[in-house]
C-alpha cells in the first residue's frame, strides 16, 4: 500500500516509484517468461501482433523492441495485470472500479535500445475523466545509464500537447516548438522490481540505451471504469472483460480536461516506435545517427 505522502506526491508531481511491488520469485518468474518469448523472435522477419522490431532485426541476430499488449496473447501476462499487489496500490489513485487499457514490454536492449520521444499518453487515448494511469515495472535494475523513463513532474495538469507533424498524428512532441520542461525531467530508477506509475497527461520519454545493460520495462496502462475512450468501444463484451478490480459500468464520469484527437492516424500506423518515426524533429538520438 502507499502512504499518505506517496499518495499526495502522485497528486501533486503526477509521478512514483515503487520499489519491490511483485516479490522477488514472480520478477524471476517474469523474466523467465519474457527470454522465452524473445528466443521466438528468431522466427520472425517483420513486425507482427507480439513482437515490435528494432530496425537492424534480423532472424539471426533477433532484435526485439517491445513486446505488444502481452496481456492478449499470454494468460499469464493477463493475470499479472489484475495482480493484487498492483492493484491495491492502483486502488489508492483511481478508486475501486479499475479497466485495464492495454499493456506492453518494452524492452530498450543494451547498446541499441530505441529512445521514447517525449510524449504524453493521453494524447494516444484521451478519456472522458483523466483518472487514467501506467505503471511500469523495470525487470532489470535500472539507472542514469540504461536509458531510465524520464518524466515533467506537475504537467499533469497542464496543456494536451501537439501530438502531430505533417498534418497526422506521429505520438511525439516537436521538442523544437514546445518546451514542456525537458531541462526539469526526473529519471524514475531504481532495482529490478520496482514500479513507475505516471498519469495519463504527463510528459515523459527516455533515450537510447547505449551502456552495456538492459532495461526492460513492463507497462500497464490503467483507467478508472468511468473513464471511457473517447476514440469509442469496438467490442463491448472485451472491454468489460479488461475490468481488473471492482465492476464495470455504463455510466462514464465526464470532467472537463484538455483534449486532441490522435486523428487523422499516423501513417506508421503500429507501435509508438513507428508513429514517432513520422516527427518532424527528435529530441533523443537514434542508434543510426
Ligand atoms: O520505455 C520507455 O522509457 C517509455 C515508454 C513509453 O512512454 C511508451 O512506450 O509509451
Amino acid at each position: 500500500m502507499l502512504t499518505p505522502a506517496q499518495v499526495e506526491q502522485y497528486r501533486e508531481l503526477g509521478y512514483l516509484v515503487v520499489p519491490d511491488v511483485l516479490g522477488r520469485e514472480l520478477l524471476a518468474e517474469v523474466k523467465r517468461r519474457v527470454d522465452a518469448i524473445v528466443a521466438e523472435a528468431a522466427k520472425v522477419t517483420t513486425h507482427t501482433d507480439v513482437y515490435d522490431l528494432e530496425d537492424s532485426h534480423l532472424p539471426q541476430a533477433p532484435r526485439v523492441r517491445r513486446i505488444k499488449t502481452p496481456h492478449k496473447h499470454f494468460p499469464f501476462f493477463n493475470e499479472l495485470t489484475r495482480n493484487p499487489r498492483i492493484t491495491a496500490i492502483l486502488a489508492q489513485l483511481i478508486g475501486p472500479n479499475i479497466r485495464l487499457h492495454g499493456s506492453k514490454l518494452n524492452m530498450k536492449s543494451a547498446g541499441y535500445g530505441a529512445p521514447v520521444e517525449w510524449h504524453q499518453d493521453w494524447a494516444f487515448y484521451p478519456h472522458t475523466n483523466d483518472d487514467v494511469l501506467a505503471t511500469g515495472i523495470y525487470l532489470d535494475d535500472c539507472d542514469n545509464a540504461n536509458g531510465p523513463m524520464c518524466v515533467v513532474g506537475r504537467t499533469h495538469t497542464g496543456p494536451i500537447h501537439d501530438h502531430h507533424a505533417n498534418g497526422y498524428f506521429c505520438g511525439a512532441m516537436d521538442p523544437t516548438l514546445t518546451d514542456a520542461g525537458y531541462a526539469e525531467a526526473v529519471p524514475l530508477m531504481g532495482p529490478a522490481g520496482s514500479m513507475t506509475i505516471h498519469h495519463a497527461r504527463l510528459v515523459h520519454g527516455s533515450a537510447l540505451n547505449t551502456s552495456g545493460k538492459p532495461r526492460r520495462l513492463l507497462l500497464h496502462e490503467y483507467a478508472a471504469a468511468d473513464a471511457w475512450p473517447l476514440m469509442g468501444v469496438a467490442n463491448f463484451d472485451e472491454f468489460n472483460s479488461r475490468i481488473v478490480l471492482g465492476r464495470p459500468t455504463i455510466e462514464p464520469r465526464v470532467t472537463p480536461v484538455p483534449v486532441r484527437m490522435p486523428l487523422p492516424p499516423a501513417p506508421f500506423q503500429g507501435s509508438i516506435y513507428e508513429n514517432q518515426k513520422a516527427a518532424a524533429k527528435r529530441f533523443f538520438a537514434t542508434a543510426a545517427e
